[in-house]
Order: C-alpha cells, then sequence, then structure tokens
C-alpha cells in the first residue's frame, strides 16, 4: 500500500477574479442572497458573488471559513435557519445528499422557520432525483419555493466562472437568480418543472466522466508496463479525433502524478454510486459503470479521496 500525502488544501484567495467577470456585464440582483457551504465551490461562487456586488448572507459548518467572506463584506450568520430568516433566496452547496438534507430537516435547519412565504430555496449540492424531491416537497409544505440548480465542472471552472448550471423546478426562482448564474456560469439551463430531470442530467454527464477516466487510466496504465512515454502517447491522442480537452488534461496529470483536486475522487465515486442507485430503481443494467464506481472505491480506500478524480490512475498501475 503506497505511503499517501493529503492534498494541500489552498485557501481561497478573495483577490483573484475570474478574466470573464468583466466582460459578463452583470447587474446585481436587488434580492438578499444566503449561502450555506464554504467548501472549494461554495468559496469560489459566493467570492464572485460579493465581487459582482451581490448581498450574500453566509454560514458554514466549519464557522472559521466564513471570516474571509465577512472582511469581504458579507453577513455571517449562527445556523442554516438564520441565514434563511435574513435572505430572500437561498443557495446550498454542500457535499453529498445526506448533508443537503441535513441543513434542510436537521437541527436549526431551513424548515425550522415554519414558514417559508416570499423564500426561495436552491440546491447546489450534488445529489440525486429522490434527495431533490424530498427537499423540494419539504420547502415547499413551508410555503416556499424550491429550484435545484446542479452545477457541472471542476474547481477550476467555478474559478474561471465556466460552470454549466442544469435548473429544474420553479421557473421564478431560476429567472430571479439569473445575475448569480451570469456571474458563475457560462451556460445555464431550465430543464423543466419537474423537480429531479436537473438532478438525472448531471449524474449522466458524471457516469460519461467517470468511465472515460478509468479507461485513460487503464490505458496509460498499460503504456507505463510497456515503458511507452506517457507524454508520447498524449501527444498523439491530442492528433487524434478521441482527443477532448478534459481527457488531455486528466492524461497530462495522471504522466505528472499531479492530483490536485479538481473534482475530488470521494466526489466522483459519490457521483457513480447514486447513478447506480437510480439505475437500480429502475433495472436498468449497468456493468461498466458497476466496475468504475468499484474502481473509484478501491482508489478511495487506497487514500485518494481527497486528491483528484485522475488519481484512478495509481490503482490502475498496481
Ligand atoms: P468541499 O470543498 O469538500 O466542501 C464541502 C462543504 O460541505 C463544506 O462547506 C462542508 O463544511 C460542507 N458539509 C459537508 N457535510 C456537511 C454537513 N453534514 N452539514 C453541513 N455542512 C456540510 O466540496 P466542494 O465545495 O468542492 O463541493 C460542494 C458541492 O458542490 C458538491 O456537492 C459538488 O459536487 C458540487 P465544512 O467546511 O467541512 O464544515
Amino acid at each position: 500500500r503506497p505511503v499517501v500525502t493529503r492534498p494541500e488544501t489552498q485557501a481561497i484567495d478573495m483577490n483573484s477574479r475570474s478574466n470573464t467577470l468583466a466582460d459578463r456585464d452583470i447587474v446585481p440582483s436587488e434580492q438578499t442572497f444566503g449561502f450555506l457551504g464554504l467548501g472549494m465551490m461554495g468559496s469560489t461562487i459566493v467570492k464572485d458573488l460579493i465581487f459582482t456586488k451581490h448581498k450574500v448572507v453566509v454560514w458554514n459548518r466549519t464557522i472559521d471559513k466564513c471570516q474571509p467572506f465577512v472582511d469581504a463584506g458579507a453577513e455571517v450568520k449562527d445556523t442554516p435557519m438564520d441565514v434563511v430568516e435574513a435572505a430572500d433566496i437561498i443557495f446550498c452547496c454542500v457535499s453529498d445528499p445526506k448533508g443537503a438534507k441535513d441543513l434542510v430537516f436537521g437541527n436549526c435547519g431551513v424548515l425550522q422557520l415554519k414558514d417559508l412565504r416570499n423564500k426561495a430555496y436552491v440546491e447546489m449540492s450534488t445529489i440525486d432525483p429522490d434527495t431533490s424531491m424530498d427537499i423540494g416537497e419539504g420547502i415547499k409544505q413551508c410555503n416556499g419555493r424550491y429550484l435545484e440548480a446542479q452545477i457541472h465542472g471542476s474547481r477550476q471552472e467555478a474559478a474561471d466562472g465556466m460552470l454549466i448550471i442544469l435548473a429544474g423546478g420553479d421557473r421564478t426562482v431560476f429567472e430571479e437568480c439569473h445575475s448569480c448564474f451570469k456571474t458563475i456560469a457560462k451556460n445555464t439551463f431550465f430543464l423543466g418543472t419537474d423537480v429531479g430531470n436537473a438532478c438525472k442530467v448531471n449524474l449522466i454527464l458524471q457516469t460519461i466522466l467517470g468511465v472515460s477516466l478509468v479507461g485513460l487510466a487503464e490505458a496509460l496504465a498499460l503504456a507505463d508496463r510497456f515503458s511507452i512515454s506517457l507524454n508520447d502517447i498524449i501527444d498523439i491522442f491530442d492528433l487524434t479525433s478521441m482527443k477532448s480537452p478534459l481527457l488531455l488534461a486528466k492524461g497530462k496529470e495522471m504522466a505528472k502524478g499531479d492530483f490536485n483536486p479538481q473534482q475530488p475522487l470521494s466526489h466522483m465515486q459519490r457521483d457513480l454510486r447514486l447513478v447506480l442507485n437510480m439505475a437500480e430503481n429502475l433495472d436498468q443494467s449497468m456493468p461498466v459503470t458497476s466496475i468504475t464506481n468499484e474502481v473509484f472505491k478501491h482508489t478511495k480506500r487506497l487514500g485518494y479521496s481527497e486528491h483528484d478524480s485522475s488519481a484512478v490512475f495509481v490503482r490502475s498501475r498496481f
């Protein structure tokens, strides 16, 4: 078993801006936006929302992470419930479906407020359709409005304001979030009023990504066994019709052994697990995705949860 060093946690640079922001001509909404979850994605998004002059109220489970945002002009609250009280539209961006549900249904969670009239809740955490429907139902029962807005893209794409937003649910909320979405995304899609569709589309895209990464990792590991230069393989791959910006970038990371987390491996495996649960409910056979999930699970066990998904290469080399 290799000795694995954890990737360095990069502190958020409050002064860095995506180059694209200046060209987007953003007129900030007058509404107050709440933000629950200041992880790598949440922090990057909130930083740009503050920069584009949105009024922002934040909360994070580890409270220390809020300070740079307070210094930059955001208000901080003690609980998710307090954020809901202070804001008109509340975004949530945490690790997984369990965290997303905790923030809504748990102690001091969103629903503790009981009356969510004039409030809107936007779920950005990657979740499965059933979780999204449960959250949406809970919000609606308290007279609130709900939008799922799944964010597709890496941490670098978030930093560049180049995410893709896949939204579904309440159309009025979608429209009211326009200036926020324009700040953080290059494309935004409204996939209908049925809650769950946006989650399905996001997870389907993640399936393509996960399976492709494992294929790439195995092919490069075989090249390595033959002592063929990985850089040569990547250079030739670049000239073929198979090339894609993402696979090229991931191939280079594998060749260098640089697994700085753009899409953490634990998130990739979480997504595959959610995909397989969805497929199970439909009796849809997904043998390749199942094996892909096993490969990511094993790489997690080897200590690469917090590294980039491209670290799957390490396992393929065994
Ligand atoms: P990170 O950087 O791993 O951050 C995860 C965030 O989620 C962080 O703020 C955590 O708080 C928070 N978290 C996790 N579990 C919980 C629970 N149970 N309750 C409250 N808060 C929680 O992930 P990213 O920012 O890269 O990604 C976030 C989402 O965006 C994810 O779904 C991606 O797929 C898209 P902490 O700071 O640890 O206290």
